[in-house]
């Protein structure tokens, strides 16, 4: 099993992932604002619980996946401050609460960190994935959409998305049956949180 099966395994709601209206809508610039602002205040939301994953996962890794995950905290460290600014920018409210779909999606990962190390990095690996994919869609996206569009479609982000497959399929292929299996769900709830995710942003009208 490699990060590729697992996609072509679960094609359907990859697409789902990465094919979703939302993104369409960036490219087009049909995209409402207030659906834009819901994304982005749950986005901010989620980053910020996905860096101490992130923390846990390095905790956990074998030497020759220390400088990837590193790098990658390091990124979401400043990405934090990159959407500060953006919200200083926009006018947009960073302290609007915390959306079900956002909180539950945080709650999974917090809930695999006392799981299989493969497991947590196929499902860090896939969520990367799914963000250069999806937004490689909206490609090259209107104003004011653009800005977005490059932070998840760059080549720097694409070679870590690279990065993180390659160490995803070491440790698969190290894998016993059953870290393996526990692989196959977190990957699989991996892509419905993010098939959730773009449908909360399309839903809330508040
Ligand atoms: C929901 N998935 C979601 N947000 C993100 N920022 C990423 C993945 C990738 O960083």
């Amino acid at each position: 099993m490699t990060p590729q099966a697992l996609k072509e395994a679960w094609a359907d709601r990859w697409l789902m992932a990465t094919r979703h209206p939302f993104l369409a809508a960036v490219r087009d610039g049909t995209l409402p604002q207030q659906t834009f602002a819901t994304w982005f205040v749950q986005d901010y939301h989620f980053v910020r619980g996905l860096l101490p994953f992130q923390a846990r996962l390095l905790a956990l890794a074998p030497r020759r996946d220390q400088a990837v995950l590193a790098r990658g905290i390091l990124a979401l460290v400043e990405e934090l401050g990159w959407f500060e600014d953006q919200a200083t920018r926009r006018g947009l409210n960073l302290q609007a609460a915390v959306h079900p779909a956002c909180r539950n999606y945080v709650n999974f990962l917090w809930a695999l960190s006392s799981g299989p190390y493969v497991a947590q990095l196929v499902s860090l690996w896939a969520l990367e994935r799914i963000y250069f994919e999806a937004w490689s869609e909206a490609r090259p996206g209107a104003e004011p959409y653009r800005e977005f569009v490059e932070r998840w479609t760059n080549p720097g982000f694409g070679r870590y998305v690279q990065e993180l497959e390659a160490a995803a399929e070491r440790a698969l292929r190290e894998a016993t049956e059953k870290e393996r299996e526990a692989a196959r769900e977190a990957f699989q709830e991996t892509v419905e949180h993010e098939i959730r995710f773009w449908e909360m942003s399309w839903e809330v009208k508040t």
